[in-house]
């Protein structure tokens, strides 16, 4: 692919932000992968839900954020954590219950948080992410520091009455959010075809007065460009919006998860027709180097390694650190 022929977005970022893009759904691959194999040891506490084959709707909304910018995420959170910017091995540690982890150990896989990359936790609240994101679009108004934040949510996350009170109030008070809505199709075992009542989750935005539109969730360049619409208006003052993201998640709703509602040959063909990372990769043919990017999967993994091994070593929090930051101290 040419210059001339590939996407506009393409042509919109330099290199160096291409090449961070990648990188950065290329983490989100390998560290998902390779949890998928260390949750099968059981040294892992809790649940994890995988985020991998989403991986460039994460990224194509975050690489429109700055640091001060902030996200609330969902249960299946790392591929937020990843593409907002947070540590990989302050992440592995939090998920193994580590002392060092980025949650102290006390968070786990479904909240993890790093406030100093505007990451306001991933959540075990199904439609939680909404209300949070647009407390902090307000501040950010209140402030004046035109700061925008992201809710992410899933299909079935649509439907929450949380998301409905968020939506209503970021329009009434004119607020800097985006919600995403990652439709992958599944809320758990249940068809978005069947728990979406009017099947059209980005059309639910009409009823509450918000812009709506729908991208391919695979693509990143698609993403980004909606994501960038959306992130100026609100940067601008100029409110909320919403962005529905169709894609698809490779493992089940949990590692643990039987998988009863798809077959093995669905699961292959996404995994063969929908893969964000190749699809970038056949975006930026005659752009870029593919040995660049295989060169960034390779140290991806890389990174992925030494954190798990760092992570199984460290030191798990002691009784007394228990109990630090479980309130807040006023
Ligand atoms: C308020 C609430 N209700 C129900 C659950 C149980 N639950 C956890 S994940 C999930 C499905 C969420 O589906 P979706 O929002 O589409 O996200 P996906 O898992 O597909 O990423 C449900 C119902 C929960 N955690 N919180």
């Amino acid at each position: 692919m040419t210059l001339s022929t590939a996407p506009a977005a393409a042509q919109d970022l330099s290199t160096d932000q291409l090449l961070e893009a990648y990188r950065r759904m290329a983490k989100i691959r390998k560290f998902e992968q390779r949890l998928h194999l260390e949750n099968q040891t059981g040294d892992i506490p809790g649940f994890i839900h995988l985020y991998a084959g989403e991986e460039a709707t994460a990224v194509g909304v975050c690489m429109n954020l700055k640091d001060t910018d902030y996200i609330g995420s969902t249960h299946r959170g790392h591929g937020h954590c990843i593409a907002k910017g947070c540590d990989i091995k302050g992440m592995m540690y939090e998920i193994f219950g580590k002392q060092d982890g980025l949650c102290h150990g006390k968070g786990g896989s479904m909240h993890i948080a790093d406030l100093s990359v505007g990451m306001l936790g991933a959540n075990g609240i199904v439609g939680g992410a909404p209300p949070l994101a647009t407390g902090a679009a307000l501040t950010a108004k209140y402030l004046g520091n035109h700061g925008v934040s992201v809710a992410f949510s899933g299909d079935g996350g649509s439907n929450q009455g949380t998301v409905f009170e968020a939506m209503n109030m970021a329009v009434v008070l004119n607020l800097p959010v985006v919600f995403v809505f990652e439709n992958n199709g599944f809320g758990e075992a249940s068809g978005a075809d069947y728990s979406v009542g009017s099947k059209d989750v980005a059309g639910r935005a009409a009823g509450f007065g918000l812009p709506a539109v729908k991208v391919d969730g695979t693509d990143f360049f698609a993403v980004y460009e909606a994501a960038k619409d959306a992130v100026a208006l609100g940067r601008s003052g100029g409110g909320p919006s919403v962005i529905e993201a169709k894609n698809y998640r490779w493992f089940g709703h949990f590692e643990g998860d039987a998988n009863l509602y798809r077959t093995k040959e669905q699961i292959e063909e996404i995994k063969r027709d929908h893969d964000p990372l190749k699809i970038f990769r056949s975006k930026v043919e005659g752009l870029i180097d593919m040995a660049e990017l295989d060169k960034i999967e390779q140290e991806a993994e890389q990174e992925v390694d030494e954190s798990v091994a760092e992570a199984r070593a460290a030191a798990e929090p002691t009784p007394d650190q228990l109990t630090v930051d479980v309130y807040k101290n006023y």
